[in-house]
């Protein structure tokens, strides 16, 4: 049986990747560059830093790639999506969440946030699911963002185990492959067309429970 549970926040627990859309797609305007869902989709899951290079790539603006202009241009994008995230209440987690943290919970299966958020911890506070988590992976302590592994293994470490003892579930395909080369197994919360037809896969985050989840593990 697994021993924890590493969750993806964006997409899973809650969807604030439209106020990500809305907050960078007001940047990329004040650039000149035009950014639309379709664009946006390869956002998701990226670090505030990749996708910021991924948007100066679109708008040939890569000189602006290093140096101050660079983070105060991150800057003004996350005050700007901390200003939309403050109406963040706990009716915007996703359906069967709750639900499933307090399945967990009793089961004595520890959770883990490894979300490449740094603003994490506030919307965890927001949606009153703070006390849920055992640990928080601080995407600044890692090297490298998703797809890269570094996230899943710290939050595994965050609640003492290693990702081979854990299940992760994602939303977007960079989280998908950083669980894969952490060692955790994958669940994926979307479609097999842009997520990979090789993992167990839930169209919705209602088809997640345990007894689910037990089953992907014993697969
Ligand atoms: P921040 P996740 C990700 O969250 C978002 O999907 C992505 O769009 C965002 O750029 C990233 O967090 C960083 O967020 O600017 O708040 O630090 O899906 O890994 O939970
Ligand atoms: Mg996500």
């Amino acid at each position: 049986m697994f021993k924890g549970v590493l969750f993806d926040l964006d997409g899973v627990i809650t969807d604030t990747a439209e106020y990500h859309y809305l907050a960078w797609r007001a940047l990329a305007a004040e650039l000149g560059i035009e950014i639309d869902r379709q664009f946006n989709q390869q956002l998701k899951g990226l670090s505030r830093a990749d996708s910021l290079r991924l948007i100066l790539q679109k708008g040939q603006q890569t000189e602006l790639y290093q140096g101050e202009a660079f983070q105060e241009l991150m800057q003004r994008k996350n005050e700007n999506y901390l200003k939309m995230i403050q109406k963040i209440t706990p009716a915007d987690i996703l359906p069967g969440i709750k639900e499933l943290l307090f399945e967990l919970q009793a089961a004595n299966i520890k959770i883990a946030l490894a979300s490449a958020s740094q603003n994490g911890p506030v919307i965890l506070e927001k949606l009153g699911l703070a006390d849920c988590f055992l640990g928080i992976a601080d995407p600044k302590q890692v090297a490298a963002g998703k797809p890269a592994p570094d996230i899943y293994l710290l939050a595994a470490k965050e609640i003492g185990l290693n990702a081979q003892e854990c299940l992760g579930i994602e939303d977007a395909l960079a989280g998908i492959q950083a669980i894969q080369a952490s060692g955790a197994v994958p669940v994926g919360v979307g479609q097999a067309q842009d997520l990979g037809a090789d993992i167990d896969i839930v169209e919705t985050t209602k088809d997640l429970n345990l007894a689910y989840l037990q089953e992907v593990w014993q697969k």
